[in-house]
């Protein structure tokens, strides 16, 4: 814990957004007080933006993608600037994984792992912009057909605080690999590694206005990112009844959107699994990141005749997870992240109870030692579900288990896909033709076999139904950053 608050920034410096390749505060004067939610105490100080700051910045990403020069950069050379902030990024490992978990709350082995991705992701694009794009087609005249890809512009960023620095990173890197002017946002709760990368984006030499960082809340900062017709294209993480506003107030000026929002994947376990392997990836599937994770395997199908075994294993473990503060390289679950969104999922789990369904373990606040002051639910798994429970619908974000049972394959599909959500799903089985039967008819959009979690950077992330909109990450989400435009070139015009 000292460790990591030694990488903190002293209370009395109010951090500030960065505009135009300046470090500037709010003309509103306001502050922002950035919590940890292991304990409740104040971290750090932070402007406070509004509306008119995230015009200027959008302005500046705007000048500087128009009339400075960006648009003719050379992938060669921003693939040299992404390059220098992986490095720098990289030295500097425990201090960004440390300020991910105070200010988050996750534990610090999940945080390095992010800051790793991070570095990875600058890594990834810088490569993947200098490789060959665009087509040439065979066409019924006498011309040269082509088509090249060009970045779509200014992008609008807007970040969720379930993972404060990856979640900016992997929409960063693409962008700017695609040749875009980019305004991010943080989640207002959440802004204090985004602010730290900045400095690294300072000293590598980005031109002014080609990357900015607006800090404040989301209904007037966020809003105007999503509203502005001097943006292109909005990119945003976060739950679906934003990514409906953000959609629509994009829809005025048709702005192209890629949204990646909530989900209730099912993780679904045939009594043919490695019994083993099935109950760690359960576990981890929803208890990972506290359960905030819009991929979190939130829903447990078990077929019925491993039912009774499997539960009894699931809940003795789940009941072991050491809960506690992040800093404390022991622990394994961190504290929700504001008092806010633990009520919120305290609500779900007194409906659940309401509902009908059966408490198996959890279903609390942890209050005792030194838990008192910060946000802890204990990990938490309800059996005795009926699917238009609430519990089984709507994304709680939080360590809370949904089991459901069926008999066949046909009833699990069904099960599977009986949500507005389609992010992602998994199944447990040794036999291979059935687990791709299954995988075929799900409807989602990330999906593993024998496994929950892993994603690779070079894969593209998203969802189906309203899951969100388009992909990020891998040669798709990089192709989301450009436009496509064809040109076609009369070979029988004579040079003058
Ligand atoms: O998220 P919001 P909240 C889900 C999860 C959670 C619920 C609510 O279920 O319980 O959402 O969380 C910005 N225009 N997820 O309210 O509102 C906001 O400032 C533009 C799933 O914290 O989605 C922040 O930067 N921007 C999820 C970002 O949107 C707006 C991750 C996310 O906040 C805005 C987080 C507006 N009108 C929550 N309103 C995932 N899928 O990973 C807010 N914002």
């Amino acid at each position: 814990m000292l460790q990591a608050k030694a990488f903190l920034t002293d209370l009395n410096t109010v951090q500030r957004m960065y505009i135009d390749g300046k470090w500037v505060t709010s003309d509103s004067n306001g502050t922002r007080n950035v919590i940890n939610p292991a304990n409740g105490e104040i971290i750090g100080v932070v402007t406070e933006g509004t509306r008119e700051d995230s015009q200027k910045a959008i302005l500046a990403a705007r000048r500087a993608f128009d009339k400075d020069g960006w648009l003719d950069s050379k992938a060669r050379d921003r693939a040299a600037l992404l390059n220098k902030v992986a490095d720098a990024l990289e030295a500097r490992v425990e201090e960004f994984a440390s300020l991910d978990t105070l200010n988050n709350g996750k534990p610090l082995r999940e945080s390095r792992y992010d800051v790793a991705d991070a570095v990875n992701q600058f890594r990834y694009f810088a490569g993947l912009c200098t490789k060959p794009h665009g087509t040439t087609y065979d066409v019924p005249d006498d011309m040269q057909a082509m088509v090249v890809r060009e970045p779509i512009g200014v992008v609008g960023q807007i970040i969720p605080w379930n993972y404060p620095l990856v979640m900016a990173t992997q929409k960063i890197a693409p962008a700017i690999a695609a040749g875009c002017t980019v305004v991010i946002k943080p989640a207002e709760q959440t802004p204090l590694s985004l602010i730290r990368l900045f400095e690294i984006i300072d000293e590598v030499g980005f031109p002014p206005g080609v990357i900015n960082l607006v800090l404040g809340a989301g209904e007037t900062v966020g809003a105007e990112l999503s509203e502005s017709p001097l943006v292109d294209k909005v990119a945003f993480t976060g739950g679906t009844d934003t990514g409906i506003r953000i959609m629509k107030a994009a829809a005025e000026t048709i702005k192209k959107v890629g949204l990646e929002l909530g989900g209730k994947s099912p993780n679904i376990v045939f009594a043919d699994a490695d019994f083993e392997t099935a109950v760690d990836f359960a576990l981890y599937a929803i208890f990972a990141n506290q359960g905030e994770v819009c991929s979190a395997g939130s829903r447990l199908l078990l077929e019925e005749s491993i039912y009774e075994r499997f539960v009894a294993e699931l809940t003795a473990r789940a009941q072991q997870i050491v809960v506690g503060d992040g800093t404390d390289e022991g622990t394994e679950m961190g504290p929700l992240i504001t008092e806010e969104h633990m009520n919120r999922v305290l609500y779900y789990i007194e409906e659940g109870k309401k509902e009908g369904a059966t408490l198996l373990c959890g279903g609390n606040r942890l209050l005792d030692n030194d838990r008192d002051k910060g946000f802890f639910v204990a990990p938490t798994i309800f059996t005795d579900t009926k699917p238009d429970m609430k519990i089984i619908q709507e994304e709680i974000f939080g360590p809370v288990l949904a089991i459901q049972t069926f008999s066949t394959e046909e009833e699990a599909i069904e099960l599977a896909n009986g949500t507005r959500f389609g992010l992602a799903g998994a199944v447990f089985t040794t036999d291979v033709a059935k687990a791709h039967r299954v995988i075929k008819k799900l409807r989602a959009g990330i999906t593993w076999i024998n496994t929950y979690h892993p994603t690779y950077n070079e894969a593209p992330w998203g969802g189906y139904k309203q899951s969100g909109i388009g992909r990020e990450l891998g040669t798709y989400g990089f192709d989301e950053y450009l436009e496509i435009k064809q040109i076609n070139v009369n070979l029988n015009v004579a040079p003058s």
